[in-house]
């Protein structure tokens, strides 16, 4: 039930997360500008890397923060067909954020911040950053909490009955959310901000990135699940057929929350601090969570294998000409998945313990989440934006051939800029450079590469400044449309299913227990190994 206030609520949300998404695809273009070394006038590493680090922290956490806070509340209400409970926290859950935001912005666009989003120590932020994420990450938690309140509130008013997938997948992200922010606050309230004010003078940053590396796998999930919640939920209708199976949807999102959380070291692979057990363990771990994507996979291309067939699609593949692909959620959705075959077969690569040692560190990891983050979850973010635009504002979608335009040149940008990265890692590019002029013969062989990324980034900037446009037009358009109604999103839901695949309750248990089996030992170890201590030994 999505009323006027919960309308402005969803739209402050999502014009944040596409406004900062904007703008960081501006600081992306000077990036690639500034490291191709070709207009000296902007040569600098210390700019280079506030750019490199106010872009991540935009995409990666405020692009996706606001984006599905204000796409759950938006899910919860229509889903569930109830009003939003206690609309009073959830502004002050947005206010929370922005001023968390806001916070942590000043620090680093005064190059006060240049930590990269992952903000490893030994490299220092000012205090005002880490305090402004921190407070990002408490203003979502409000938000997890509402989200929660409303599925309990519904699941007593509806005993016996399922949980309409939408809100059964948003409300599992709540759950993951809850868990995976758990690492990084330990470290930012522990760590990182006594020794930021100057109260502790060292920490153990071998502590800090195993830390870190709990909350890095699963958030990757946090961004992922609201792109799915749109595969299965909007794709089959859209494509003109139906969902192939309620029941496996929801076994793969349980499977995300349960396989998802305990495996980071595969971030770790390279690290000293951690023993190659471990590691062994979360590498075994990290394949499994592949297993929820590859059933997503299957339930999302037999559905629309499904509606190509119903439209008259013969043949081993003709279905796939015979599906709407002018429908912008269904040219979103195709795209999306081309991009994961991709991405995730980089992500297999890396998750194998000695592959990643020829592609850690290298330019193949920002290839890999570009086509990964970038690619699959952002185009489905924008698709969810052109669907519910309408339904925000009242207002016809401003131009559905321009849509599709800017769906395409999103497409076609991030295979030009992602293509070349990918093979710069091959060729032993290092990440996170400013600079790729080594003097040097063999570093000359990437310099093509360079040119060929600048052109993919303009295509995605242009793209990016096409879709904040579209959505404007639409807003301000002056001819109002029939109200759409409410979202149901999804067909009915099957009237019952084992309440195993209803409710999270139980499942934390389980995942206590993973988490003390694969980081118990791994963090305790920190605190029960006694450190070297020099002036003990004299020295
Ligand atoms: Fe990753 C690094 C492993 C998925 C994001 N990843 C990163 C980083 C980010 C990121 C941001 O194991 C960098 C962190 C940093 O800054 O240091 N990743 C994986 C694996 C998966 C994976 C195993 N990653 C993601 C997703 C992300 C993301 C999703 C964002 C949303 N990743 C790693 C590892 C590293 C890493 C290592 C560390 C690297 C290092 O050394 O630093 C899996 O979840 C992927 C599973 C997916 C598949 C693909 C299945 C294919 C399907 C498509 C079907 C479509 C068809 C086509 C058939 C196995 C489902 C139909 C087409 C038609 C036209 C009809
Ligand atoms: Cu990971």
């Amino acid at each position: 039930m999505i009323d006027a206030n919960l309308k402005k609520l969803c739209l402050y949300h999502l014009w944040l997360a596409f406004g900062a998404f904007a703008l960081a695809c501006v600081f992306g273009e000077f990036q690639v500008l500034e490291r191709s070394g070709l207009l000296s006038i902007i040569q600098s590493p210390a700019v280079y890397f506030a750019s490199v680090s106010t872009h991540g922290v935009l995409m990666g956490f405020v692009l996706t923060t606001f984006f599905i806070m204000g796409f759950g509340y938006y899910t919860a209400a229509s889903s569930l067909n109830m009003p939003l409970w206690n609309p009073t926290l959830a502004w002050t859950s947005f206010g929370v954020c922005t001023a968390g935001t806001v916070m942590a912005a000043i620090p680093l666009l005064l190059g006060k911040a240049s930590v990269l989003y992952t903000f490893y120590p030994p490299v220092q932020a000012n205090a005002f950053f880490y305090i402004g994420a921190t407070l990002l990450v408490v203003g979502s938690w409000i938000w997890a909490a509402i989200m929660l309140v409303m599925l309990v509130q519904w699941k007593k008013a509806h005993p016996g009955q399922s949980v309409p997938l939408p809100m059964f997948a948003n409300a599992t992200n709540c759950v993951l959310w809850l868990w995976t922010s758990v690492g990084v606050a330990l470290e930012a309230v522990f760590q990182l901000l006594p020794w930021a004010l100057g109260i502790v003078d060292t920490i153990d940053v071998g502590l800090a990135r195993t830390l870190f590396a709990w909350t890095l796998h699963p958030i990757v999930y946090f961004w992922l699940i609201p792109a799915y919640i749109a595969l299965y939920c909007y794709v089959p209708i859209a494509a003109g057929g139906k969902l192939f199976s309620d029941e496996l949807a929801r076994l793969a999102f349980l499977l995300i929350l349960l396989f998802g959380l305990p495996i980071g070291f595969h971030h770790l692979y390279m690290d000293p601090e951690q023993g190659h057990e471990w590691k062994l363990l979360h590498m075994v771990g990290t394949f499994a969570v592949a297993i929820p994507t590859l059933l997503t996979g299957f339930t999302v291309v037999a559905s629309l294998e499904m509606a190509g067939r119903k439209s008259g699609g013969k043949g081993l593949f003709g279905w796939i000409g015979a599906l709407p692909w002018r429908n912008p959620t269904v040219l979103a959705a195709l795209l999306s998945l081309l991009m994961l075959l991709l991405g995730g077969f980089g992500g297999i690569v890396n998750a194998s313990y000695a592959m990643n040692a020829m592609v850690h560190n290298t330019a193949w990891v920002p290839g890999h989440f570009h086509l990964i983050f970038g690619g699959t979850v952002v185009i489905l973010y924008l698709a969810i934006g052109y669907r519910v635009w309408p339904r925000l504002c009242g207002k016809a979608l401003y131009s559905t051939d321009l849509a599709l335009v800017q769906l395409w040149t999103w497409f076609i940008g991030l295979g030009v800029m992602t293509t070349p990265w990918h093979v710069l890692g091959l060729l032993g590019q290092p990440r996170r450079i400013s600079s790729v002029n080594y003097n040097s013969v063999l570093t000359l062989a990437w310099d093509p590469y360079e040119l060929v990324m600048i052109a993919g980034g303009l295509i995605l900037l242009a793209s990016a400044a096409l879709y904040v446009y579209i959505l404007f037009r639409t807003q301000t358009a002056s001819s109002a449309q029939a109200d759409a109604g409410d979202d149901a999103m999804t067909m009915a839901p099957p009237a019952a299913v084992p309440g195993w695949l209803n409710g999270f309750l139980g499942w934390n248990l389980v995942i206590l227990a993973l988490m003390a089996v694969s980081y118990g030992y791994p963090i305790a170890q920190f605190f029960l190994i006694k450190t070297f201590d020099p002036t003990a030994w004299g020295y």
